[in-house]
């Protein structure tokens, strides 16, 4: 049986297995929280049944008995034991309260036990469905590009670079180009990879390695990419709230503020944002990149993510379509989590002349011949096009309110760290 179902079972004789997840013992009783994958129960075993002893903390256990409802108890439920099989005897577990943030870390196969990781594992498994779902549901197509790929998309500076072979080949930072390639026969497609970058320096908010969510469109313009993404948005968040609210109250988070993320999402240009900024006392002049400082300022008050556009075109990227109003900006989007989390997604218009598009490449000192064949779309067939990439663990930190993304993913990969 699984814990979750047990209410169903009271006053019945139930048989249930798991791990021990808190042990007490009391003059001639023994009590094990046990847990499996849906829920805790309290189970009350005799201190003189068989194997009591080498039921310790994280040791893996089948009991049976009868069960009675119990407010008290850890679970609402209580086991009377009768019996009892240990089926992996633990060692002393390692984890105990307060430890640090190192140390979890370096046993982090063992604390994705906890009840706060699992609890962000399951809502992150739950926004994933959500996005195929929508995705589905508005005609994409899911797409498997690669990952080892021969150009950058975002700029070199974060790439990783390996041996392939005899040559050298980059780790993917973006599926984009790739993307653009298959909208000229499937138009709408997604596509769901990891995503690496060499990020040399510690954030709460960055990792080499972080699951990308990405959507490329035909006939889409930048407005209608918006469109797109606060729709995306929204049912990624309405279903998390719908179930898995057990989970993010488990984690503090008051689910009230998500149910009001609904579209339309705030646009705001950056020139504005730059003027807000400026005006607030933040330093940072026109034509610079917004911070993570400058992005918490932004959104701290807000409830709903805000869309930040047209940024200077010497900041971004170098396929992004350069505004038909003013040649030094370009028609983009970050879409930033409201509560001081900052971006979530980047999106764009693309260049789909080709002629623009080499110019680009030279302000931006690409070489044409490694682009040849994303310079070959723009040959055959152009036609306007849009796109952007979400990042998951991004959206998992704001949705859990959580203070650093490292307990977004199962085992991250940051500086310094590829262990265990
Ligand atoms: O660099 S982005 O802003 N944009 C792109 O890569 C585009 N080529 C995507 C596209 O249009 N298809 O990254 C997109 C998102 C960004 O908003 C973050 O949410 C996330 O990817 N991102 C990260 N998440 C975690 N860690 C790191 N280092 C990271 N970098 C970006």
């Amino acid at each position: 049986m699984r814990i979750k179902d047990l209410p169903k079972h009271v006053g019945e004789r139930v048989k249930v297995r798991g791990w021990v997840f808190r042990r007490r013992e009391l003059k001639d009783k023994v009590f094990l929280v046990l847990r499996d994958s849906t829920g805790i129960v309290q189970c009350v075993v005799p201190s003189s049944l068989k194997g009591v002893e080498k039921a310790r903390i994280e040791s893996s256990v089948i009991v049976s008995g009868s069960l009675k409802k119990d407010e008290r108890a850890p679970g609402g439920h209580e086991i009377a034991v009768e019996k009892l099989k240990v089926v992996g005897e633990a060692e002393v577990f390692p984890i105990t309260k307060d430890q640090s943030v190192e140390f979890l870390l370096d046993v982090r196969h063992l604390w994705l036990r906890s009840r706060k990781l699992t609890a962000i594992m399951k809502v992150k498994d739950t926004a994933l469905r959500a996005a195929r779902e929508w995705f589905h549901k508005h005609g994409f197509w899911e797409v498997t590009p690669p990952i080892i790929v021969s150009g950058a998309c975002e700029g070199g500076a974060t790439l990783f670079k390996f041996k392939y072979f005899d040559r050298t080949a980059f780790l993917s930072q973006s599926a984009q180009l790739y993307l653009e390639a298959l909208i000229y026969s499937l138009e709408k497609v997604y596509s769901l990879t990891p995503s690496f970058r060499a990020e040399k320096s510690r954030t709460r908010r960055h990792l080499a390695e972080y699951w990308h969510l990405e959507g490329e469109a035909a006939w889409v313009d930048h407005e209608e990419n918006m469109r797109i993404q606060e729709q995306l948005v929204s049912y990624m968040v309405k279903k998390v709230v719908k179930e898995r609210k057990e989970e993010l109250e488990s984690l503090g988070r008051d689910v009230k503020i998500l149910k009001r993320v609904k579209p339309p999402f705030k646009r705001m240009t950056y020139d504005k944002a730059i003027e807000i900024l400026q005006r607030r006392g933040m330093e940072i002049e026109w034509g610079e990149d917004l911070g993570a400082d400058e992005e918490r300022e932004l959104t701290k008050d807000l409830r709903k993510p805000i869309f930040l556009t047209n940024y200077p075109r010497k900041i971004k990227a170098f396929y992004m379509k350069v505004d038909p109003r003013d040649e030094n900006k370009v028609l983009n989007d970050d879409l930033l989590s409201p509560e001081g989390y900052g971006e979530l997604i980047g999106g764009s218009q693309r260049e789909d002349d080709l002629e623009k598009l080499k110019e680009n490449m030279k302000l931006f000192k690409l070489r044409p011949k490694d682009y040849e064949w994303y310079l070959d779309l723009r040959r055959y067939g152009s036609v306007p096009h849009s796109g952007f990439g979400l990042g998951m663990e991004r959206f998992v930190m704001w949705v859990c309110r959580l203070d650093h993304i490292r307990d977004t993913i199962p085992f991250p990969r940051v500086i310094n760290r590829a262990y265990p």
